[in-house]
């Protein structure tokens, strides 16, 4: 073959596999964060990611036309619900996935929404914790990506409004806060307490809104919850779900990795990755090692198959079931894994692998090939589905993702495949996507949950795409799958204003964060 055919045949390859956000002149520029150079993957992967895109898209189009401007798509009666108070949830929870695949039409428009239509001053009580991943998470990462200065005005709007949760005599939030007139509580179930998740879940938002507006406030009243807890930390690590924002100590015994404790403990590996791993975020690593170790206490192995799964635990009381939201842990122990010395480094990433494979399983081990919502493990009987349902979840595709990108292990990938034709097979429907009420009969529900848009097909997407879409050395996620760019830390709260050149690009300034710095994930 002489040697123009062949130049045709590499240029033809190239235009096949290339990243469709490559495609846009925009993203040609050097300074784009998302990817800074062409890269030629397998055929197979960009197949992949053409799909999850074209999935995206489904999703997309089909609430833009049924739900626009709702909190969520209900797809089979095709029309909105507001289950967060009307905020356009979707829509902003969406933003950073729409300009990761390069959905430019589809960013343009949900951006032309944000700056005209969303407004926060509703008499609604507000989950502090759902608001500040979805909305102020999806802000700051919609600025961080595009440079748009109205994403950082509403997120900010919206954590002021947030704020007056935190005036307990401790500092430790109550949950729900009214967006109008700033009155907090509690939920009633709760009994007075705070839930660990949700006051352990704004670090990562609250310390990067700091950054980015030089007000020291968002920062110091989220960083000052961990404090207050560190006070009181238990030997293992192991925090009950239920604080007292009164005297910042537990209140009951229950401990849990899925519901109501798995972000806090997400949080503080990811604070100190967020605060370039410095000694003024050490104290997170402390706690966040310690409750690993507390972690590595509830492991235990099914039989016959050695399925490794994560106990939850009530007063001295082992239960031998885990959760699907607890396949987090996974691709959280990926990504800590690498500030351990060697040795513990790498028993730290077999865990994760060992409980990834658990939860590859739960997929695979029922009718549709999608996960239910919790799994019982009895000896003899590996792992039976205890709640059937699927809410369309992305805690195992994240954590394929991080396993992947800190093993390079195509397994990964290959699992994450049969995840995707799963709810292809059984979640999409001509409006949408829904989830199951049962994952062996496949019954669908009428609910398309923001965080598949946010989360699961982002995860999708970044699993067949090259590393160097959203680096981890440079961004940080936060619980609902928003990349939040890591920049220096500020602690000296009197620092000048940064600037958008220093704010973590590798071709930033001096004062943008060094690119190698710690995580080395090749
Ligand atoms: C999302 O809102 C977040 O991932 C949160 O941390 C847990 N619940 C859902 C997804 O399952």
């Amino acid at each position: 073959m002489g040697s123009s055919r062949l130049f045709l045949l590499f240029l033809l390859l190239l235009l096949y596999v290339v990243n469709p956000v490559l495609c846009d002149p925009r993203h040609l520029s050097t300074k784009h964060p998302v990817q800074r150079f062409l890269t030629v993957d397998d055929p197979v992967t960009a197949v992949r990611r053409q799909k999850v895109r074209e999935a995206m898209l489904h999703a997309w189009s089909s609430y833009e036309n049924f739900a626009w401007g709702f909190d969520q798509l209900q797809p089979l009666t095709k029309n909105g619900e507001n289950v967060f108070g009307g905020l356009g949830v979707t829509i902003v929870d969406s933003l950073d996935t729409l300009y990761i695949m390069g959905l430019n039409d589809q960013f343009r428009k949900a951006k032309e929404w944000v700056a005209a239509n969303l407004t926060f001053n509703k008499n609604y009580d507000a989950s502090v914790f759902e608001t500040t991943i979805r909305i102020v998470g999806g802000l700051l990462s919609a600025y961080d990506l595009s440079g748009e200065k109205v994403f950082l005005d509403k997120a900010k709007d919206m954590a002021d409004r947030l704020l007056p949760a935190w005036n307990t005599t401790t500092g430790i939030p109550l949950n729900s806060v009214n967006l109008a007139t700033g009155e907090a509580h509690n939920w009633p179930w709760a009994k007075g307490n705070s839930v660990l998740a949700e006051i352990g879940t704004t670090q990562l938002e609250f310390i990067a809104l700091s950054q980015r507006t030089n007000d020291s406030k968002y920062q110091l009243k989220a960083e000052n919850v961990i404090k207050v807890l560190d006070k009181n930390y238990p030997a293992d690590g192991l925090l009950p779900i239920l604080i007292d924002p009164e005297t910042g100590k537990p209140s009951g015994s229950t401990i849990s990795f899925g519901a109501l404790g798995d972000s806090f403990y997400e949080y503080l590996l990811k604070a100190w990755v967020q605060g370039n791993k410095t000694q003024a975020v050490k104290f997170y690593r402390d706690m966040w090692e310690t409750s690993m170790k507390g972690l590595q206490s509830l492991v235990r192995r099914s039989t016959p198959s050695n399925y490794s799964y994560i106990c939850s635990k009530d007063g001295t009381t082992l239960i031998n079931e885990m959760q699907e939201l607890a396949c987090f842990a996974p691709g959280m122990l990926a990504l800590g894994s690498s500030g351990y010395a060697p040795a513990e480094a790498g028993l730290i990433l077999s865990l994760a692998e060992e409980l990834g494979r658990t939860c590859y399983n739960y997929y695979q081990i029922t009718k549709t090939k999608l996960a239910g919502e919790s799994y019982r493990f009895e000896a003899g009987k590996d792992m039976t589905v205890s709640s059937a349902a699927n809410i369309l979840r992305p805690e195992t595709v994240e954590s394929l993702f991080y396993l992947w990108r800190f093993t390079n292990n195509q397994t990964y990938r290959e699992w994450g495949w049969d995840i995707f034709e799963a709810f292809e097979n059984n979640s999409r429907v001509s409006n949408g996507y829904v989830g199951l009420k049962d994952v062996n009969t496949g019954e669908k529900d009428n609910t398309m949950e923001s965080f598949f848009l946010a989360e699961t097909l982002k995860y999708f997407y970044l699993l067949y795409s090259p590393p160097s879409t959203i680096p981890l050395d440079q961004w940080v996620f936060n619980t609902e799958a928003h990349p939040l760019r890591i920049v220096n830390r500020v602690d000296n709260l009197k620092a000048k204003p940064m600037s958008r050149e220093g704010m973590g690009s590798s071709e930033g300034g001096s004062r943008g964060r060094k690119v190698g710095l710690g995580l080395r994930h090749k």
